[in-house]
């Protein structure tokens, strides 16, 4: 286990107003709410966050409403991945200027870039700032699987420490690890973290989180003392609430779950769908005999 980044961190949801703008004082009670659950770090404007529907004044207004909100109390890793590599560093730059911990990115998508140049596109982020790098690796969203011969490279950069592993493919998380054991790997299924952290992962980044940091902290928890009948409980657990959230979209479920715990975030931006009623439903039952339990 790394150190200086391990445990839970909370890929933030963000909050809108009821006309639809970004609501950064629910935000900032999102951050301090989480602190208080015993979150260990945030990731800000990452796919939970819907950071490809938000303005560029939007995620920028946002790393500064979180590392504020923070306080200097947990780490704050800037996810500022974009299609463009300058916006891609405007976002860093943004980042370190608001003291943010670390930088984060997925990979250039929709044109089919070749290796090289995603390598040159982290290579271009990496020397536009001091900050550290997590390479976030979601091929099913990015259409590029990192590979060992990519990482090989990339971490030649002084920058570079470590890899947010979106993938279900346990043995690359595995081997990422074991050939670089200094680099800092995030498990990015929540419902796989238990087989995350076996397979070497310093700890989990994931949107559900945000709903049940406690459960999260448990299968953590449990896993670090070593006691694997615990860590296997509580990830079933968490994984009943999942399967629901799955079924009724991930970030829209999630925070529908917040509202239940009082926040008022109004929903996701279109094209993502509403919360139906039979979603409501469904989410307060596992809310109720799993989350509020667990707490
Ligand atoms: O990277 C998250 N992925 C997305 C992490 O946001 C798309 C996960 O936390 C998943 O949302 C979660 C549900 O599949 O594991």
């Amino acid at each position: 286990m790394n150190p200086e980044y391990h445990g839970i961190y909370a890929a933030l949801v963000t909050p809108y107003t009821s006309d639809g703008k970004v609501d950064y004082s629910e935000l900032q009670k999102l951050v301090d709410h989480l602190i208080k659950e015993g979150i260990d770090g945030f990731y800000v404007n990452g796919s939970t966050a819907e950071a490809f529907l938000l303005s560029d004044e939007e995620r920028n207004s946002t790393i500064k409403a979180v590392v504020e909100a923070n306080a200097g109390r947990k780490k704050v890793i800037c996810h500022v991945g974009a299609i463009s590599t300058d916006l891609a560093i405007s976002y860093a730059k943004t980042a370190e200027k608001c003291g943010a911990d670390a930088v984060s990115a997925i990979s250039p998508f929709y044109y089919k870039f070749s290796e090289a140049e995603i390598v040159q596109y982290y290579q271009d982020i990496m020397a536009s700032t001091e900050l550290p790098m997590f390479v976030y690796n979601f091929p099913n969203f990015s259409g590029f699987s990192l590979t060992e011969e990519v990482l090989e490279k990339l971490n030649k950069n002084r920058n570079m420490v470590g890899v947010k592993f979106t993938s279900s493919d346990m043995f690359l998380l595995e081997q990422m690890k074991t050939l670089h054991p200094e680099l800092v790997v995030w498990n990015g299924f929540d419902e796989m973290l238990s087989a995350g952290l076996i397979m070497g992962a310093d700890g989990g980044i994931g949107s559900t989180y945000n709903c049940m940091p406690k459960l999260a902290h448990k299968v953590y928890d449990s896993f670090a003392s070593g006691n694997m009948e615990e860590t296997h409980k509580y990830q079933t657990k968490m994984n009943q609430v999942i399967k629901v959230i799955c079924k009724y979209g991930v970030f829209a479920s999630v925070k529908e779950m917040l509202e239940m715990d009082g926040f008022a975030f109004h929903g996701v931006r279109r094209p993502f769908a509403p919360m139906s009623e039979e979603g409501k439903k469904e989410l307060r039952h596992v809310y109720e005999e799993i989350i509020v339990p667990n707490r």
